[in-house]
C-alpha cells in the first residue's frame, strides 16, 4: 500500500494529530512487535555516527530464537581471491581507530557480517574456513560461483548472469536436517550487496527463511557528488563540537592543518569508512569529491597522491572516485611545464584534448579505476567551452574525446543559466542543449553528444527548490545519455535544523509523467522520468543517478540526525526509483532509531509529511525561490538587490494588486512549450495546472477559485499555516517518544524541532505579511 499518501493526506490537509496515523502506519508494515529493550540497556550517549548500520540487539525474544536457529556461522571462501589494489604503501588508520582497512570485497562482506550479526543477534558468530561440502546447519555462505564452491553448488550460473553486475540473489537451501543461507552475487561487489540486503532484512525484523530473491539495480552508476564545504551543513568546524581541532567541515580531511594535520589523508578516519560502508549498504557506486565549482588542485600530483589513498580505502566497497573539474585547468601555472595557451584551449584542438588524456592517465596510474570528470562549465562564472568560441557540445565532446581511451565518463552540468539566451531563465538551459541533441550527424544518426558524455541535468529548471515542476529536459534529450542530479544536502530544504525527509520529492519527480513521444507523435508505454533516467524509455546507452551529497565531520555525519535518512533514501531510490518512500522510511527508521512498533508508526508519519509541511511553510503552491540572498535558509520575498535579476526573489514571485506568479504560459515566457504537448497542454492553462504547482507557470489571480473551495488568497494563507502546525505536531509527537529513544540523540533531536518551528513561524509570517500588501486582503 503506498502508504506516502495517506500519510500525507491525513497529517497534513485534515492537521490531525501524528500519532492516529502512526499507528495505521505500523500495522501497514506487518512487522513483528518489538518493545525496545529497558531503558537500562540502553546507550543513552550514542551519538548517531554508525549511521543505520548500527546493529543493536533484536529485543524480541521470539524474533531472536529464530534467527539465532537459521543464523550460526559465516563462510565467505576465497575472500582473498580477488585482493582490491592498493596503490598507497603507507595507508594507515588514524591511531585510536575502530574501523579496519579492507583487502577484498569478499572481506568487506564478511566482517560486516561478523559484526551486523555478532550485533544483532547479541552473541558471537562463527567464521569457518573453507568447509568444503560440509556446511554447517546455519550457515550463512556469501560468494561468487568464481569463489566459492558452495555457490556453484547451489546457484546456477544462468541466474547469476541475469542479475547483472551489481545485483545479488539471497537463497534460503534446505540439505537433510541442515538449512543454509547462501548470498550470491555475479561480482565479488555484488555478492557485498547481497550482504547488506541480508543483513537488512534481519535490523528490520524481517523472516530469512525460504529466501528467494533476486535483486538488481535499475539504474548503472548510483554516484555521489560532494560540494566538499560548499552547501554543507553537518560539519564541525569549531574545537568543541565533536570535529577535529583545526578541520574544516569536510568529511576528507586533504589538507587540514593545527592539531589535525597529521590526520589527513593518506591517514584514514573511521568515518571516511563508516561512509564507505553505509555507501556500499544502498549500493552507491562512486563519488566526485570535491566542489563544482572547482579547485584546480584536485589534479596537482600532491592531491592525486592523497587521492589515491581515499580510493585505497573505499575500493573495497565497491566505491569509486571521480573529481569535478575546471574547464580551462590547462592554463593553470600550477601545472608548469605543462600548460597550455588560450590559441590551444578550442575543445576541437588536439593539445586541449591531449593534456586532458594525460591529466587523466596521470589521475588513473595512481587510480586505476577512476571514474571520470564532472564538469561545471560557463555556469556561475565557471569558465568553459563559450570563452573560446564553442558550444556545449564542442566542448563535453572535447573532453569525451580525450577520456573515452581511458574508458572515463564525462558527467557534463547543464546547470546553466545565462541572461543572453532568454529572459526566463528557466528556458535557457534547453535553448543551449537541445538543439545539439537534435543535430543530425553525418552517420545519419542525430544528436552530437558522444557516448561516454551523461547530461547531468537537475530535477528541476530552476534550482534544487523545494518543488518543482520537472526539468523539461528529461524526455526531450532523446539521443544524450541523461544523468538526473538530486540534492542530498538540504540547502533549501531547512539544511541542519529543519527535519525535511527527501523521499517523498524524489519520489514524485520520478514518477512523473513526462508524456513523452516518439518521432511520430505517439505516446510511449514507459515514459516516467524514472524511465528515461535508467534507459527505458528511449534506449540511452547508460544511466546514472548523481546525488549531491550531505557528509561531513560532525559525530552524526550529517549534521541533523533524520539527514541521514535522506542519504539513506538516496541510495535505495537510486537503485530502485520505483520503490515507495513510506517504505523506505520505516526501514530506516527501524535501522536507526528503534523496531518498536509504537517509535516506527510516528516517526515515519513525521518524516513523511515533513517535506510537503516544508513546501507549505516555504513556497507553497509553485511559488519559487523565495530565500535571502546566497543563504538560501531564511525568508526573503521583498529581496531584490542581488546584481543578477534572477538571483532575487522578486523575479519569481512578481506579485502585484492582480495576483502572484510567473506567467510561462502561451500568453507569458511560454516555457510550457519546452515539454511534450501533453505536459504542455496540462502545464499551460490555469484551469488544468496542477495547483502544487501553479505558480510556476501562471500569475494567479487573488480571487481564483481552488479545489477546496476557497480563494488563491485563502488558499495560500492556510497552507503557510497549515506548514508550520505540522512542524508543532511533529515537535509534539517526537516528545512524546521520550521514554522510547536514547537520550543524546533525543535531546538533540528535540532541539532541532523547536528551532524548526520558530523558523518555519518566521517564513509564515515574513511571506503571509509581505504578500498582504500586495492582497490588501484578510488573513
Ligand atoms: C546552487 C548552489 C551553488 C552551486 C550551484 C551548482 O547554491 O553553491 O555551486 O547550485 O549546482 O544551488 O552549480
Amino acid at each position: 500500500m503506498p502508504m506516502s499518501r495517506r500519510v500525507f493526506v491525513g497529517a497534513v490537509t485534515a492537521g490531525v494529530t501524528l500519532g492516529t496515523d502512526a499507528a495505521g502506519t505500523a500495522r501497514a508494515l506487518g512487522g513483528q512487535d518489538t518493545p525496545s529493550g529497558p531503558a537500562g540497556q540502553r546507550d543513552d550517549g550514542y551519538d548517531g555516527s554508525a549511521l543505520w548500520l548500527r546493529y543493536v540487539p533484536v529485543g524480541d525474544p521470539h524474533l531472536l530464537r529464530r534467527y539465532r536457529r537459521r543464523v550460526t556461522a559465516v563462510v565467505v571462501e576465497n575472500a582473498d581471491r580477488n585482493r582490491s589494489y592498493r596503490h598507497t604503501p603507507n595507508l594507515s588508520m588514524a591511531p585510536g581507530s575502530t574501523e579496519r582497512l579492507m583487502t577484498s570485497t569478499l572481506e568487506a562482506a564478511r566482517e560486516e557480517l561478523v559484526r551486523g550479526l555478532g550485533g544483532l543477534l547479541d552473541r558471537p558468530v562463527r567464521v569457518v574456513h573453507g568447509p568444503g561440502h560440509d556446511l554447517p546447519d546455519g550457515a550463512v555462505v556469501v560468494g561468487t560461483r568464481e569463489s566459492s564452491p558452495a555457490v556453484r553448488r547451489f546457484v546456477p550460473a544462468e541466474e547469476l548472469a541475469r542479475v547483472g553486475r551489481d545485483g545479488f540473489v539471497l537463497r534460503s537451501v534446505t540439505q537433510g536436517r541442515r538449512a543454509f543461507t547462501v548470498i550470491a552475487g555475479h561480482t565479488d561487489v555484488g555478492a557485498l550487496y547481497g550482504t547488506f540486503a541480508f543483513l537488512r532484512r534481519i535490523q528490520t525484523h524481517r523472516p530469512v527463511e525460504g529466501l528467494a530473491v533476486a535483486e538488481s539495480p535499475r539504474v548503472a552508476h548510483r554516484h555521489l557528488n560532494y560540494w566538499d564545504t560548499e552547501r554543507l551543513y553537518a560539519g564541525n568546524d569549531a574545537p568543541g563540537t565533536g570535529g577535529l581541532n583545526g578541520e574544516n567541515g569536510a568529511i576528507f580531511n586533504f589538507a587540514a592543518t593545527g592539531a589535525s594535520a597529521g590526520l589527513n589523508l593518506p591517514v584514514v578516519l573511521d568515518r571516511y569508512l563508516v561512509a564507505a560502508r553505509a555507501m556500499a549498504s544502498v549500493g552507491i557506486t562512486g563519488i566526485t569529491i570535491n566542489n563544482v565549482n572547482a579547485d584546480n588542485a584536485y589534479l596537482t600530483d600532491e592531491y592525486i597522491a592523497q587521492e589515491a589513498a581515499l580510493a585505497d580505502a573505499l575500493r573495497p566497497y565497491g566505491i569509486r572516485l571521480a573529481l569535478s573539474i575546471r574547464y580551462a585547468a590547462p592554463l593553470d601555472s600550477r601545472f608548469a611545464p605543462d600548460t597550455l595557451t588560450e590559441e590551444q584551449m578550442a575543445p576541437t584542438d588536439p593539445d586541449f584534448r591531449a593534456w586532458w588524456t594525460r591529466r587523466a592517465r596521470r589521475i588513473q596510474q595512481s587510480v586505476p579505476d577512476f571514474a571520470g570528470f564532472t564538469v561545471k562549465a560557463n555556469s556561475e562564472g565557471q569558465p568553459g567551452p563559450q570563452d573560446f568560441g564553442y558550444d556545449h557540445g564542442d566542448g563535453a565532446n572535447g573532453m569525451a574525446a580525450a577520456v573515452a581511451p581511458l574508458g572515463l565518463k564525462i558527467y557534463w552540468r547543464t546547470f546553466v543559466y545565462n541572461p543572453e539566451v532568454d529572459s526566463d531563465r528557466l528556458k535557457r538551459a534547453y535553448l543551449e542543449f537541445g538543439h545539439i541533441d537534435d543535430e543530425p550527424q553525418p552517420d545519419g544518426s542525430r544528436g552530437r553528444f558522444l557516448d561516454n558524455v551523461f547530461l547531468q541535468t537537475k530535477n528541476g529548471p530552476l534550482d534544487f527548490q523545494a518543488r518543482e515542476p520537472v526539468h523539461p529536459m528529461f524526455g526531450r534529450m532523446e539521443n544524450t545519455n541523461q544523468a538526473i542530479e538530486l540534492q542530498i544536502t538540504q540547502e533549501y530544504t531547512g539544511q541542519n535544523r529543519m527535519l525535511c525527509f527527501l523521499a517523498p520529492m524524489w519520489e514524485e519527480i520520478l514518477k512523473t509523467d513526462t508524456r513523452a513521444t516518439d518521432a511520430r507523435g505517439r505516446l510511449l508505454d514507459k515514459r516516467l522520468v524514472g524511465h528515461v533516467v535508467d534507459g527505458t524509455a528511449q534506449h540511452h546507452s547508460d544511466t546514472a543517478v548523481v546525488g549531491v551529497a550531505n557528509l561531513g565531520n560532525a559525530d552524526n555525519l550529517t549534521g541533523h540526525h533524520f539527514s541521514q535518512a535522506n542519504l539513506y533514501a538516496f541510495g535505495r531510490q537510486s537503485w530502485d526509483w520505483t520503490l515507495d518512500a513510506g517504505d523506505i522510511a520505516a526501514d530506516w527508521v527501524r535501522m536507526t532509531w528503534s523496531n518498536d512498533h509504537h517509535v516506527v508508526g510516528v516517526v515515519v508519519a513525521m518524516m513523511m509529511g515533513s517535506w510537503e509541511a516544508l513546501v507549505n511553510y516555504q513556497t507553497p503552491l509553485g511559488i519559487a525561490h523565495q530565500f535571502t540572498a546566497d543563504v538560501h535558509y531564511g525568508p526573503g520575498p521583498s529581496e531584490s538587490h542581488l546584481p543578477r535579476e534572477d538571483w532575487n526573489p522578486t523575479y519569481y514571485h512578481k506579485a502585484d494588486s492582480i495576483g502572484l506568479g510567473y506567467d510561462r504560459s502561451p500568453t507569458g515566457s511560454d516555457f510550457t512549450a519546452q515539454y511534450f504537448p501533453g505536459l504542455q497542454a496540462a502545464y499551460g492553462d490555469l484551469g488544468t495546472v496542477p495547483e502544487n504547482l501553479m505558480m510556476w507557470f501562471h500569475h494567479v489571480p487573488w480571487d481564483h477559485p481552488m479545489s477546496s473551495g476557497r480563494i488563491f488568497w485563502d488558499e495560500l494563507v492556510h497552507r503557510y499555516y497549515a506548514g508550520v502546525r505540522y512542524v508543532g505536531g511533529m515537535r509534539r509527537a517526537w516528545d512524546s517518544l521520550e521514554s522510547r529513544i536514547d537520550a543524546r540523540r533525543f535531546a538533540e533531536v528535540r532541539a532541532k524541532l523547536a528551532l524548526h518551528e520558530a523558523d518555519a513561524a518566521d517564513w509564515r509570517d515574513t511571506c503571509v505579511s509581505y504578500w498582504q500588501q500586495f492582497s490588501g486582503r484578510h488573513i
